[in-house]
């Protein structure tokens, strides 16, 4: 199936809201010349629209309504087959030169990509309609914020950019206010869903995005990983702040005192599940709020500290393994108005993906479209599917999302997916230390991006598929950051994910990551909770808060908080390797810790 949608024509007051920025219009126009849309469709965000939108997406069979007494609000797509996850492989930065965009990027040359893109976009939207989304990243009376207007032919992302991001006249009104008048440019078609002509290129210089034959989210929701990651990091150097893969929670003590955390993961490790974190029963009174579950943009406030805000508006999550056992506040937040994609339908007009509560249905339409029963082989839902939700839906939202200035950061978490070496917590001796920790940080990949599952890859902040320019660089700016705070948070490295030698997860995860949580917060006020080892400050197991987690052997904390001088062996080399793959980019403050690291494990 496709998502190819026939040009409409709206009812009067609807799809004209035409800005009055001439720059926006000229553009508009010149990418209508280019494309040769049969309409033009204004957006302005407004309720009598997104009727309007989602009953043409219905009809069109772009979007499926589910049962509205199941799922109130709620849609089911289904993107092509083909298209199912991101594509590193064909997402380009296009800087003018390659070190620009360094080793860890694929580069193209701007003027050659501009028209390699130009060619296939010529004529691309004939018979469809042209929408031009405008919306802001960050609340809008951040200093953050940004503006950007996405151009696409598709109305499922017209109504997913409306659950992601602050979208129509609100952003018309920041533009016009603002005094830089800087604004993304984004221009997106499906051509026609070609895996063989499917690029996302990033023009960073030029604030500027093209992304051609993909529906997928991460591919084509330009405010996302496009903005708000790569171009954001690119902006983000230039102008003295960090753009990052990151949730934001809040942690509130049952005396009222309060934290805020950010912590990366790369992409389906379970950032969504960190934000909405619910604590087990013995940390009755604590109580965890969320800010953002995948991006953080953070500045330098007066105070000398970090402060962090969402620049999205909703969640796009992994759907398979959500459950009421796995992230209750999920499940709530996707009981309505949710756009899904790629999961199975119910016989009764419900939604169904592996890991959901209770018995599989006995009969359901696959991702696919195809009859489905539990004795197929195939999965019902794909295991990247996901869901678009706002995030007010959210039951733990953080009552400070929206201050612009953002919320105090005490503490930064790097965690990878590891079946050995990294132990479940570790604090960095300081921020330099935290700055090596983070880019030598590694995971086994994910669904989330197309290629091989379960292969450890070294994946600096998370930010490898998101870093919008020279890797190198980027850990410079870090240390820059480091320099000029003078109040940093802690930084800390997790790993939920290490096996014992008989295969098996020795940590349970989910809420009783709150366990861990707590020892970091402990630590951000002063505790002394903790030996220094040589790859830093490590909890003795009593120091770990393990009450009434029933069943849980003793020995599982010893072997999680356990250095396997071997495994340390291979992972000091794997850093080696990795620094050096990177050919000469390295900052020397890193290389430098990577010997002192290598010191300390030989006294
Ligand atoms: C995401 C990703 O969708 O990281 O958030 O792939
Ligand atoms: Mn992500």
């Amino acid at each position: 199936m496709n998502n190819l949608a026939p040009a409409i024509s709206p009812p009067s007051g609807v799809g004209d809201s035409k800005p009055a920025n001439q720059a926006v219009l000229d553009w508009v126009q010149e990418v209508a010349r280019l494309t040769q849309p049969d309409n033009v469709f204004w957006c302005d965000g407004s309720e009598r629209e997104n009727v309007y939108l989602l009953d043409q997406a219905c009809r069109q069979k772009v979007l499926i309504k589910l049962n509205e007494k199941k799922v109130p609000g709620s849609y089911l797509h289904r993107s092509n087959p083909n298209d199912v996850a991101r594509v590193e492989q064909f997402t380009l930065i296009c800087t003018p030169t390659k070190e620009e965009a360094g080793p860890t990027n694929h580069w193209a040359d701007p003027a050659e990509t501009y028209s390699k893109l130009n060619a296939m976009l010529k004529g691309a939207m004939k018979g469809r309609t042209m929408f031009v989304v405008p919306y802001i990243m960050g609340p809008p009376d951040s200093p953050l914020a940004k503006v950007g207007f996405e151009i696409t032919d598709s109305i499922y992302v017209v109504l997913s950019m409306r659950v992601m991001t602050r979208m129509g006249t609100v952003a018309l009104r920041r533009l016009e206010a603002s005094k830089d008048g800087e604004w993304n440019r984004g221009v997106h078609s499906l051509l026609d869903v070609n895996p063989d002509r499917r690029w996302i290129c990033h023009f960073p210089q030029d604030n500027a995005i093209i992304s051609v034959g993909s529906g997928y989210g991460g591919n084509v929701l330009l405010s996302k990983k496009c903005l708000a990651l790569r171009i954001g990091s690119y902006l983000a150097r230039k102008q003295g702040w960090l753009a990052e893969h990151m949730l934001i929670l809040g942690v509130e003590s049952p005396e009222g005192k309060k934290h805020y955390v950010a912590a990366a993961f790369p992409s389906a490790c379970g950032k969504t599940n960190f934000a909405m974190l619910i604590p087990p029963k013995h940390f009755a009174g604590w109580k965890v709020t969320t800010i953002g579950d995948d991006i953080a943009w953070m500045q330098i406030g007066g105070d000398g500290q970090l402060y962090a805000v969402n620049p999205e508006n909703g969640y796009f999550g992994v759907v398979p393994g959500t459950s009421h056992k796995s992230n209750p506040n999920a499940m709530k937040s996707i009981a309505c108005d949710t756009i899904y994609t790629n999961v199975a339908l119910t016989d009764d007009g419900d939604v169904w993906w592996e890991g959901k509560d209770g018995a599989p249905p006995a009969h359901a339409i696959d991702w696919r479209g195809n009859d489905w029963t539990p004795d197929s082989k195939d999965k019902a839902a794909h295991p990247n599917s996901r869901f678009a939700t706002p995030m007010r839906n959210n039951p733990v939202l953080d009552p400070d999302v929206e201050k612009g200035e953002g919320v105090p950061i005490s503490a930064i978490i790097f965690g990878g997916r590891r079946s050995d070496t990294m132990p479940l917590v570790v604090q960095a001796l300081d921020w330099e230390h935290g700055v090596y920790v983070g880019a030598t940080m590694a995971s086994e990949t994910t669904a989330a991006a197309t290629g091989a599952v379960g292969q450890v890859r070294r994946d600096p902040m998370a930010m490898l598929p998101f870093c919008g320019y020279n890797i190198g660089e980027y850990l410079r700016h870090w240390l820059r950051i480091g320099a000029r705070l003078e109040n940093p948070p802690l930084i800390f490295n997790v790993n939920w994910f290490r096996k014992s030698a008989d295969g098996k997860f020795l940590w349970p995860g989910f809420g009783d990551n709150m366990r861990v949580l707590k020892w970091v917060i402990d630590r951000c006020e002063g505790s002394e909770a903790a030996v220094k080892s040589p790859i830093g400050w490590l909890p003795r197991p009593d120091d770990l808060d393990l009450a009434e987690l029933g069943g849980f052997p003793h020995q599982n904390i010893v072997e999680l908080l356990g250095i396997d001088h071997e495994e340390w062996k291979r992972e000091l080399a794997g850093h080696g390797e990795f620094f050096e793959s990177l050919g000469g980019v390295v900052p020397d403050e890193l290389l430098k810790q990577r010997e002192k690291l290598a010191e300390r494990f030989q006294v």
